[in-house]
């Protein structure tokens, strides 16, 4: 039995997921945006028309060549006015001492702006400490899983995702992963690798619908290429997230 987000608030404990869940029930929308563009002006404006169909923006902001601290101001403003998060896609994954830096220090300055950020574990729990000793209220999201052909993601790793996010359950507050990998719902699962018009992208990504996403565990999904390379970004955003959230109200149902 699928439980609603509204039922998840009363399990889930992280802040940054109470609010993201929040989100979603306000825009009825469980749909992030990976921005994977890499000019400052583009990205602004793709942000800003789609926007309003989002619950969640996705950012590798290490792929913007013209990035200046401007940019992430300007991306605050926009995640107020559509009433969005921000997630950084950095994929930390190394040793404690390096991530911390890596995460506060050097030209982003991740922990001033992001709401969320993921991890490898393959370093061990380590990563998450010497993220957490200089965390400003983020969530951290564990990549249990990957959407690319051949990952290395096996079971016994996925386990070993679990249990170290357990053990930190004032930090960690979910998952990327390709389905539901615990019955624990006050995880949240981040599920990339959804487009409806495309099943790859012949360099390892595999993607599924969005409603397979979603029967799969999926809460939110993740989808870049899907949007951004539409020639009506706006319109199709709109539409992943019916989609999505049609998919998730159905569960509910069944
Ligand atoms: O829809 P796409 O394929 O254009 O973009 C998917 C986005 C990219 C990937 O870096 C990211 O999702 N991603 C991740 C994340 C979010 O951690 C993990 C993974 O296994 N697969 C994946 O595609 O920005």
């Amino acid at each position: 039995m699928v439980k609603s987000f509204s039922d998840r608030l009363k399990c889930v404990s992280h802040p940054k997921a109470q609010e993201l869940i929040n989100i979603i029930l306000r825009k009825k929308s469980n749909l992030c945006f990976s921005a994977d563009v890499t000019e400052s002006q583009k990205l602004l404006e793709l942000v800003d028309k789609v926007g309003p169909h989002i619950c969640l923006l996705k950012t590798h902001i290490d792929i913007v060549s013209d990035f200046t601290p401007d940019l992430v101001t300007e991306l605050r403003k926009l995640a107020k006015k559509y009433d969005f998060l921000i997630f950084e896609d950095r994929k930390f994954a190394d040793l404690g001492n390096t991530v911390q830096k890596q995460f506060s220090e050097g030209i982003y300055k991740i922990s001033s702006w992001a709401d969320f950020i993921n991890a490898h574990v393959v370093v061990g729990p380590g990563i998450i400490t010497g993220l957490k000793n200089v965390a400003h209220n983020q969530g951290l999201i564990l990549i249990a899983q990957m959407s690319a052909a051949g990952n290395l993601c096996h079971q016994a790793y996925i386990k070993e995702a679990l249990m170290m996010a357990e053990d930190n359950r004032s930090f960690v507050c979910g998952f990327i992963c390709t389905e539901s990998v615990t019955s624990d719902e006050s995880f949240l699962n981040f599920v990339p690798g959804v487009n409806f018009s495309s099943s790859g992208d012949g360099l390892g990504q595999q993607f599924v619908s969005p409603s397979q996403a979603v029967q799969k565990g999926a809460d939110v999904i993740i989808v870049g290429r899907g949007i951004y390379q539409s020639s009506n970004p706006a319109a199709t955003a709109k539409e992943y997230k019916e989609l999505a959230y049609t998919a998730y109200l159905n569960l509910l149902e069944s």
